[in-house]
């Protein structure tokens, strides 16, 4: 009897031992879907002749996208977004297309600067278009023309964001 009570203690406590298990790997597999990071749409909305954009800056100091890609001769209507909480004197973002042949590092440290205009740089011809610069839920949208076919940087030029947040801007 004593030996009957020993073994079904026994088994007992394998069967914990393996739903513990089963419960600790299902919960492995939520969190790795969670983690999953979502596609986002790269290819933008388009319209007759204007494409929209909609980028995104967080709190982590990232852009929702790396590429950007439009058509030679559209419009281009970028509505940059704030999904942070952060203000803008500590965590803002803007959206500034570098002309081709800028030097993204140069560009940067010479923003730092320019504290008093947005951290964008006075009287230079580096930048072909940008938004103002935003603080946590705040919104702006600008339109302009694509440049001409090619490869462009965009980059936020907030102090040392632009080491996170830049982006290729693609004219095809
Ligand atoms: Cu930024």
């Amino acid at each position: 009897m004593k030996m009957f009570k020993k073994i079904s203690t026994l088994s007992f406590a394998i069967l914990f031992a393996a739903c513990g298990s089963n419960t600790e790997k299902k919960e492995e597999k939520e969190i790795k879907l969670n983690s999953t990071p979502k596609v986002e749409e790269t290819k933008s909305a388009k319209e007759e002749g204007v494409t929209k954009v909609r980028l995104t800056g967080n709190d982590q100091m990232k852009y929702n996208l790396s590429e950007i890609r439009v058509n030679a001769g559209d419009k281009v209507e970028l509505t940059l977004e704030h999904v942070g909480k952060m203000s803008v004197e500590t965590m803002g973002h803007n959206f500034v297309l570098l002309a081709q042949g800028t030097n993204m590092q140069e560009f940067g440290a010479k923003a730092v600067e320019f504290k008093d205009n947005n951290y964008i740089p006075e009287s230079t011809d580096n930048i072909i278009v940008h938004t103002k610069m935003l603080g946590g839920g705040e919104k702006t949208t600008i339109t302009f023309d694509a440049p001409e076919k090619g490869e462009y940087d965009f980059i936020c030029s907030f102090p040392g964001h632009l080491a996170l947040m830049k982006g290729k801007f693609i004219v095809e």
